[in-house]
């Protein structure tokens, strides 16, 4: 290899430096001539469309040749052994989730450290040492490889008797439905297939609504990319065959509505149903609200009425209480509130608040529990706050649980408990479950630790968290987490590790990490997440200053928060990495772009790259009311200004190279579609990696068996981080527990962001000196 480079090298230098500078000869890979005129003003070439194609030789080859070329480059670290064994030492803790009570028994999803996927264990009562317990369904015998998950996607009927689950191979969101029969712990011979983005939903233990694509033609197993339209809502009676279900709810007027959002009521009398919004509609997270009267014994008959018609606000069922549907909302109240709604009259102007919008803090998410009282999760300051109330109309009671400063992940527990199990997580609390018990007066309640875990070998008071805010470029007050060993000396040399998201009103909340962890311990690092615009944490306005044509302030704010960590003397812009996935994905993407400069790495998962076509694929479509869309001339200019895909330019600073970019992506993603970063990648190499002043390796890692992420397994998500880590610890030149890598294996990678001749020099005589010794 080298010897056929020092040959070319008197032929071509600009070429041969180029790659001899990276140490890495990209993949040639085919420039087509398709284009697509845009209303005229602006013709877009678009040469990997071909790369769409999930099945082709020709992608498969390109996959083969990525893989081929980014392996090694993970392979010559020489601290994997070593990371990979810090990783899974982290990894192995004890898993658990809040026990769930249906019928008389308590159901608990666990993980004794490392199994693939967590298993889901029955049990007869909670008191004493789990001797009761036993095993009531573990995925990690569906497969060999881990590879097959029990989905979110799962519902016990009222009297705990039948357990409804869905089962995705592969990362795939496409679940198959099988029903359980708990005190057999057998199958029934039900199977539903073709159901995608739906609850499950018992009536009685007579059968489950559930939604579905009867329509669709592909593989409901995975790679499959064609888009998913015309979703219905049926009703499957128990022991009959799918075929002969019967469609309730459909929307044959709005093909691209996810409409299967659902709730059923107390007594089993209304199915309510909260299509969301579709395309061009509200903005994203509306949804309108329908009802089912399901007193008629015949589901034909079963018709649907309107409660709210039009996509104004964001609508989920709390529960229903005396003669009212209580519904969270964000309607007129940008932080949210509770309002109760009576069928007979569903005029915005008659609904009763029960619980007012907060003058302050958004209410996240609450949980009806002991029949009268309900515990509301507001965010403070990106973090919980819990709070008592009465569901009775005009019952002022309120009262603050205190709970340390993180996040309550999930709860357990039913209007008809009396006990509340929720988990709690932090940046350094990887497991907590606390209890609330009802059976106490309701004034004396506090949190009781019902189990926590700990992590074997692992001090968390060696490192500290803090909380800052930071200007954006607009002025914008930012709250950025950031967390280090204690005794870190901040004199801007450590590596940071800057993670966001900034869409689609998601809360990026305080949660334990693994590879965070072996980041601050194992290399140094400072990590930090930075609660940017487009997330829900400060409300309807913190969303939509990030969303649609105020998408720009989203990597505004990241970029700020970088700079913030440059300017407080965390790090430098040669150690600065930041990370992101799925929309995050398209954040470092648009950063790269934006300010090569303030990176030294970048890594970009799943991410959305391509926003001219995202809404061509699978679900794509259902982004629309969040980026806007490229199919709208207006729109259209605003999201080509900043689409990964298409800004991809060597920067004409001098000096200034692109930061080392690993893009992630897997083949079974049937979410955000793989061809983004394919594409992405390809036009990477082709623009940056063909530019001789690029030294920083552009990469594409695309695991196979996997999907967006719900689901992967543990051994997976270790191989994953492993390689990411190995990345950085190459390009970066980091060390791992105090060791560097030898010089003398280092040719391609120590010396960076030097000005750019300079490189070249001394880059070549580390080929020179290198080559010798061969
Ligand atoms: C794709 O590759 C396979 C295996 O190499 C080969 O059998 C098949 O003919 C190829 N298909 C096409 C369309 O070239
Ligand atoms: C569940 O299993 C029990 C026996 O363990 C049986 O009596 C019952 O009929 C089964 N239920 C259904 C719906 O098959
Ligand atoms: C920081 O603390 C760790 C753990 O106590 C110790 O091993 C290390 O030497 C300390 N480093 C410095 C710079 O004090
Ligand atoms: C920064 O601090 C570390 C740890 O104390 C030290 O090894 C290093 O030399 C310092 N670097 C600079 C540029 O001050
Ligand atoms: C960062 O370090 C520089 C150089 O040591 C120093 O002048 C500056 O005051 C430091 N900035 C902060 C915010 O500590
Ligand atoms: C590489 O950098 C040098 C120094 O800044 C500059 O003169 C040269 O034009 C750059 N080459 C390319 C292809 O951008
Ligand atoms: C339309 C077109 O030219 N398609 C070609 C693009 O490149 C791929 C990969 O080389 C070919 O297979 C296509 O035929």
């Amino acid at each position: 290899m080298i010897v056929s480079h020092r040959v070319a090298v008197a032929i071509t230098v600009v070429v041969v430096l180029a790659s001899l500078v990276s140490g890495l000869t990209y993949p040639n890979v085919a420039r087509n001539t398709t284009v697509e005129d845009k209303y005229g003003t602006v013709v877009v070439p678009d040469p990997y469309r071909w790369l769409e194609s999930p099945d082709t030789n020709a992608t498969k080859s390109f996959v083969t040749e990525q893989n081929g070329l980014s392996t090694p480059y993970f392979e010559q670290c020489p601290f994997r052994a070593e990371i990979r064994d810090r990783l899974a030492k982290v990894w192995n803790y004890r898993k658990v989730n809040p026990p769930q009570k249906h019928g008389n028994h308590y159901f608990q999803y666990a993980n004794n450290g490392l199994q693939d996927q967590n298993v889901l264990y029955i049990q007869d009562a909670l008191e004493g040492d789990n001797t009761n317990r036993r095993v009531f369904l573990d995925p990690n015998l569906l497969s060999t490889d881990g590879t097959v998950a029990l989905t979110s996607t799962q519902s016990f009927s009222k009297d705990g008797s039948l357990f409804a689950y869905g089962i995705s191979t592969s990362g795939s969101d496409w679940r198959k439905v099988y029903i359980r029969n708990v005190s057999s712990n057998e199958n029934l011979e039900d199977v539903l297939i073709k159901v995608k983005f739906t609850d499950l939903v018992w009536k009685g233990n007579e059968g489950i609504f559930y939604g579905h694509y009867p329509d669709f033609e592909g593989d409901p197993e995975g790679s499959d990319t064609g888009t998913n339209e015309n979703q219905k809502i049926s009703f499957h009676r128990i022991g009959t065959r799918q075929e002969d279900d019967v469609i309730v709810v459909e929307f044959p007027e709005k093909p691209k509505n996810l409409i299967a959002s659902m709730d059923i009521t107390s007594n089993d009398q209304y199915l309510i149903v909260r299509p969301s919004a579709g395309s061009d509609e509200g903005s994203y997270g509306d949804n309108t609200i329908y009802y089912v009267d399901l007193s008629d014994s015949n589901p034909v008959n079963w018709q649907r009425r309107p409660i709210v018609e039009t996509y104004n606000a964001g609508y989920s069922f709390i529960t229903d209480y005396g003669n009212m549907l209580y519904f969270l909302t964000n309607f007129n109240a940008p932080r949210y509130k509770i309002v109760g709604i009576q069928i007979s009259s569903p005029a915005p102007e008659t609904w009763t608040t029960i619980i007012e919008e907060d003058s302050e803090n958004v209410l996240n998410w609450a949980a009806p529990i002991n029949r009268d009282y309900i515990l509301l999760d507001y965010l403070e300051n990106v973090a919980s706050k819990l709070v008592v109330r009465s569901l009775i109309v005009g019952n002022s009671f309120s009262k603050q649980i205190p709970i340390e400063k993180g996040t309550v992940t999930s709860y357990a527990g039913k209007i008809e408990d009396t006990q509340l199990f929720i988990k709690f997580e932090s940046f350094l609390v990887p497991n907590r479950i606390y209890q609330l018990d009802f059976t106490t007066p309701v004034d004396q309640i506090e949190l009781e630790v019902f189990d926590d875990v700990e992590i074997e070998g692992l001090d968390f008071t060696l490192f500290e968290v803090k909380q800052v805010k930071y200007n954006s470029k607009d002025g914008t007050e930012v709250p950025m987490y950031i967390m280090h060993k204690k005794n870190l000396t901040l004199n801007a040399t450590s590596p940071a590790m800057l993670y966001g998201y900034g869409g689609f009103n998601i809360n990026i909340l305080p949660e334990f990490s693994v590879r965070r962890i072996v980041f601050m311990q194992s290399f140094d690092g400072v990590a930090a997440v930075a609660n940017i615009r487009g997330g829900g944490e400060f409300g309807n306005s913190w969303h939509e200053g990030g969303s649609l044509l105020n998408k720009q302030n989203v990597f505004d704010d990241f970029q700020a928060a970088a700079e913030y960590l440059i300017a407080q003397n965390y790090t430098n812009a040669q150690k600065m990495i930041i990370e992101g996935r799925s929309n995050g994905g398209l954040l470092v993407g648009a950063c790269v772009n934006q300010r090569p400069d303030l990176y030294g790495a970048a890594i970009a998962s799943v991410g959305v790259m391509d926003m001219l076509r995202f809404h061509l694929f699978t679900i794509g479509h259902s982004w629309v009311s969040e980026y806007g869309s490229s199919a709208n001339s207006a729109q259209f200019p605003y999201i080509y200004a900043y689409s990964p895909l298409h800004n991809i330019k060597f920067p004409q600073s001098a000096g200034v190279q692109y930061p080392a970019v690993l893009v992630t992506t897997s083949d079974h993603d049937d979410r955000v579609v793989p061809s983004h970063s394919y594409k992405y990648t390809a036009e990477l190499q082709h623009t940056i990696g063909g530019n001789e002043n690029q030294s920083q390796p552009l990469l594409l890692r695309v695991e196979t068996d996997a999907g967006h992420g719900a689901g992967s397994p543990i051994s997976k998500l270790i191989d994953e981080q492993v390689d990411i880590l190995s990345f950085l610890t190459e390009s970066l030149d980091l060390a791992f527990e105090g060791q560097r890598k030898a010089p003398t294996d280092s040719g391609a990678t120590s010396v960076l962001y030097s000005v750019g001749s300079m490189l070249v020099t001394i880059t070549f005589a580390f080929w020179v000196s290198h080559s010798f010794t061969l």
